[in-house]
């Protein structure tokens, strides 16, 4: 038997759609918050493979979701690359902003299989474990990833790593290439290890004027898609330009992803006729309708829902979870997308 998640990335317009949740592991959840509290830092959590795969199915448990996602980070990949990376409580990610070509020079592919391994372990754990859940593996586009370890944090704008794009875009262009072809290899080793669908990550990508946006997202996404169908031709990748806004049906054609995930701004029903009709679309609730609860989250999903009925379909938010989400509210959300 096919599951869910899989046979609406396959093309097909599944009801009700399948369900899953960006970030849905994590910290609106109290036994997230219990094993989080044992361990020393957020990157011990990724890299420790039995609790890594115990926060990873803790959803599942508690919901029964159609997909699990890997619990790990998009940083875990340039900390991989030989980077620094420290999670402050409370303030995000830390990296020590890169800036010259040494540093991008220094980064070092050859340390990516030992570095991984604890994260394709935690794979295979969590592989064993979900049932009729699909699993998904993740990394970050390497124009995201980019914009961190430029500005060695979060920020509005990034303007460091833009800026690099405009002043020295020779670098920049190597910094991309060299990302692009570490998340290759890591989304490859996470299929092997068992990843049955991937999604790639470019929260920033709606930061960048089209030029750029051709350049930096759909380019790489294109090549990484490639790669990957090449060598596993059954698993499909699901790509997220986050804020890509009238770039969206671009994104899609020219990155040739199967599924294709939905920011809250997104109109569904204007994405539907701006992708072909095998294109999965994934999303696009707004993380704050379901904070809220109540009428309010059981009207926005009822729309989504009208808006995307017959053509393949996955129910997520628009962005991922808020910490301060009940966890109820979540219960209710996936009562009334089961119900539709
Ligand atoms: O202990 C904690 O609560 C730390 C919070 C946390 C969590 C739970 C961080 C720090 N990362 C994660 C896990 C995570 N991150 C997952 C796991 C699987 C799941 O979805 O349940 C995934 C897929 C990510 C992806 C991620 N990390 C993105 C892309 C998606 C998005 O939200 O835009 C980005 C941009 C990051 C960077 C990052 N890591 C953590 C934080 C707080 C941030 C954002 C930093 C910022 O810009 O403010």
């Amino acid at each position: 038997m096919t599951k869910r998640l899989l046979q609406a990335l396959a093309g097909e317009a599944v009801w009700p759609p399948p369900i899953w949740l960006m970030r849905q592991a994590g910290r609106y959840l109290p036994e997230y918050r219990a094993v989080r509290a044992g361990v020393r830092d957020f990157v011990a959590l990724c890299t420790t493979p039995a609790l890594a795969a115990e926060v990873t199915l803790q959803p599942l448990r508690r919901f029964g979701m159609d997909a699990a996602i890997l619990f790990s980070d998009i940083l875990i990949l340039p900390w991989a690359l030989g980077r620094a990376l420290d999670f402050v409580e409370g303030e995000g990610p830390r990296l020590p902003p890169l800036t010259t070509a040494a540093e991008v020079d220094a980064l070092d592919p050859a340390r990516l299989p030992a570095a991984l391994a604890p994260v394709l372990e935690t794979i295979e754990r969590v592989r064993a474990g979900v049932g009729a859940a699909a699993l998904i593996g993740f990394a970050g586009a390497p124009f995201t990833v980019a914009c961190y370890m430029v500005e060695g944090q979060g920020s509005r704008d990034f303007a460091a790593a833009r800026l690099m794009a405009w002043r020295e875009p020779a670098l920049f262009g190597r910094l991309m290439a060299t990302l692009t072809e570490a998340t290759i290899a890591s989304l490859d080793a996470q299929i092997a290890a068992g990843a049955e669908a991937v999604m790639l990550f470019d929260s920033w990508a709606g930061l960048l004027p089209p030029g750029e946006f051709r350049r930096h997202v759909i380019a790489p996404a294109a090549r990484i898609v490639a790669a990957l169908r090449a060598r596993h031709p059954a698993v499909p990748v699901i790509g997220f330009p986050r804020l890509a806004g009238l770039l969206l049906g671009e994104y899609a054609a020219g990155s040739r992803v199967q599924g294709l995930g939905l920011d809250t701004a997104a109109e569904p029903a204007l994405a539907a006729r701006l992708v072909a009709a095998e294109v999965a679309l994934q999303g696009n609730l707004d993380p704050l309708a379901l904070l809220a609860g109540g009428a309010a989250l059981a009207a926005e999903t009822a729309a989504i829902l009208a808006a995307m009925r017959g053509r393949p379909f996955v129910f997520n938010l628009g962005h991922g979870i808020l910490p301060a989400t009940p966890p109820d509210h979540v219960a209710a959300l996936v009562a009334q997308v089961r119900g539709a």
